[in-house]
């Protein structure tokens, strides 16, 4: 297949064809799926946040003029566009206008700060960023203006007050005939979690992720009646795709949005609006499970909860039936493409100790060693994986995708895994340089790299520290170059560098050298060991 973006590489032409003549790429686009559901029931709700309540016909009308208005404004198709949005009811609009128009959303989350989005911005040379006048009392238009003054002739489009930007609400125009893109074409850039030094962007195509999300439906039981909660970070692609918000609303379903995923707001919203799915990373199902045990309001039309992004305790998952009464899912899944499930009619003992299996008859997963040969069935390894929704390589990244997948075309996930005698799997651990700190994935490299930039740091290595909350926590090692400096001040320093806060290391620990393992690398293993065993003195903030 020829990629619409320069820079993508796609599925080699048999996959292709065999994913088409098995029925997962049906063949049609993100802005054809909305006008379906629109044309079939114009009047439902499809999107509700707070007093707002967007129907389908509404939602179908803005993104054509959305698309329109943009075009009027030099956007078109295959520009980029980084949008940047919290848990608004535009997130939605913008999504399909810019999916009509066939420009290239590029997802940030809403806690990225100036060096990922300007890292965005520049890297993928963006037309345009769309943001919010403000969240979590965080002015974004002022981190717009720090962007647009490394970047000229970016447009910037705000939701809210815009200041002195264009307000997003300006951009409508008559629809227009407009160049759509066709299925094949990568539909916008997810992000990933990364264990390099520069946050990877993910090219998804209309057909691979209308699939996966379509078939999750099946898997997830969503239909017309279902109401599901999105409490996560809306760009995220676990609310997004597993099923999230795009499979709800391919089944003509209702989304409700949470702008912040405390108990407080998200309870009385499941009792009001009769929430019946909802998904979680397993801190924040912890504090709901919490906080329900205690509640006065009516969760009990809460049918599934999902628990995914990173590893939930059997301990936690246990809890989920008696004190919600609605069934658990586990979810394993990545933006590069293969998700697991449990399945909801699995017996509790699975639901509760396995992430589950793959969506699709094609999804291949293999377990290998070191060497990339198969171990033995039931043993830990690597788990590698290619299919019908699972990338071929990451946008505009040569050499880190000679390493990211095999010549065969698998995505090294970097997750260690086995599977149990039934076919489930299994998350025994990581090879990769990340840590999961509660689902937020934070690339040790690329947090080393802001350390270093310190003149009083000669060396640094981030690694991840057992913690009861967030599951893993971030601790700097550090070797400082003369007198060290204050851990207080590196913490100061990387957060000044504009740094998304999940991203802050948690704690700083000077020494004087770095284990090295045999061949004279650092060794992080023996730097976890020593922290989670709390060998080296406290000197953390
Ligand atoms: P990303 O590639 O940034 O989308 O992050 C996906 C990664 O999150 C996976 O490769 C796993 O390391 C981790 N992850 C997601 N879901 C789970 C889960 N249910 N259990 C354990 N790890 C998970
Ligand atoms: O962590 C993830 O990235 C993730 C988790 C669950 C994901 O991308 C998904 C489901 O689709």
């Amino acid at each position: 297949m020829i990629a619409n973006l320069p820079g993508v590489t796609l599925w080699p032409d048999e996959f292709a064809e065999r994913y088409r003549a098995a029925g997962y790429w049906q063949g049609y686009t993100f802005g054809q799926m909305l006008r379906v559901r629109a044309t079939k029931h114009p009047d439902r709700v499809a999107v509700v946040e707070g007093e707002r309540r967007i129907t389908y016909g509404e939602l179908d009308s803005r993104a054509d003029r959305l698309a329109a208005g943009l075009r009027e404004r030099g956007i078109g198709k295959g520009d980029r566009v980084v949008v940047q949005l919290p848990n608004v009811a535009e997130f939605f609009e913008v999504c399909f206008g810019l999916f009509r128009l066939g420009a290239v959303p590029v997802f940030a989350l809403p806690s990225h700060r100036m060096t990922e989005i300007s890292y965005f911005c520049e890297f993928s040379e963006a037309a345009a960023y769309i943001t919010v006048d403000a969240e979590a009392g965080f002015d974004h238009r002022a981190l717009a203006a720090d962007v647009v003054a490394k970047q000229e002739g970016l447009q910037v489009f705000v939701v809210g007050d815009a200041g002195e930007f264009t307000a997003l609400s300006e951009v409508d125009a008559d629809p227009a005939e407009l160049d759509e893109p066709v299925p094949g074409d990568v539909a916008f850039l997810q992000l990933s979690g990364g264990s390099t030094g520069v946050p990877k962007l993910i090219p998804r195509t209309h057909d691979d992720y209308i699939y996966s999300f379509r078939a999750s439906n099946d898997l997830c039981g969503v239909t017309e009646d279902t109401v599901y909660l999105v409490a996560l970070p809306a760009a995220h692609n676990f609310p997004m795709s597993s099923p999230g918000t795009f499979g709800v609303l391919h089944a003509g379903g209702r989304v409700v949005l949470a702008r912040r995923p405390s108990p407080d707001e998200v309870f009385p919203l499941v009792e009001s609006e009769r929430v019946t799915l909802t998904a979680a990373v397993p801190p924040l199902a912890l504090l709901w499970l919490d906080a329900a045990a205690e509640t006065s309001h009516d969760l009990s039309s809460l049918e599934v909860l999902q628990v995914g992004g990173a590893k939930c305790s059997e301990e936690v998952a246990r809890r989920v039936r008696p004190v919600l009464g609605a069934t658990l899912q586990q979810v394993f899944g990545m933006a590069e493409g293969l998700v697991n499930y449990t399945r909801l009619d699995d017996p509790e003992d699975v639901i509760v100790s396995t992430q589950g299996r793959p969506i699709s008859a094609d999804d291949e997963v293999l377990v290998v060693d070191d060497e990339d040969n198969p171990v033995p069935a039931g043993e830990t390894g690597h788990l590698l994986t290619r299919g019908p929704y699972t990338i071929r390589g990451y946008y505009r990244a040569d050499e880190h995708n000679a390493r990211a997948f095999t010549p065969e075309g698998f995505y090294r996930t970097g997750d260690v895994v086995r599977f149990t005698a039934e076919g489930n799997i299994v998350v025994e651990g990581r090879a990769k340089d990340q840590i999961n700190r509660g689902g937020e994935k934070v690339a040790a490299e690329e947090v080393e790299n802001h350390l270093l930039a310190h003149p009083a740091v000669h060396d640094a290595a981030v690694v991840s520290m057992p913690d009861d909350y967030l599951g893993e926590r971030t601790c700097a090692f550090v070797v400082p170059r003369g007198t060290a400096p204050k851990a207080r001040e590196l913490i100061k320093f990387v957060r000044e560098r504009g740094l998304a806060g999940y991203k802050v290391p948690d704690r700083v620990v000077f020494v004087e050298q770095f284990p090295q393992t045999g061949v004279g690398k650092v060794s992080k293993r023996d730097l976890r060991e020593a922290i989670s065993r709390e060998l080296v003195p406290k000197l953390g903030r």
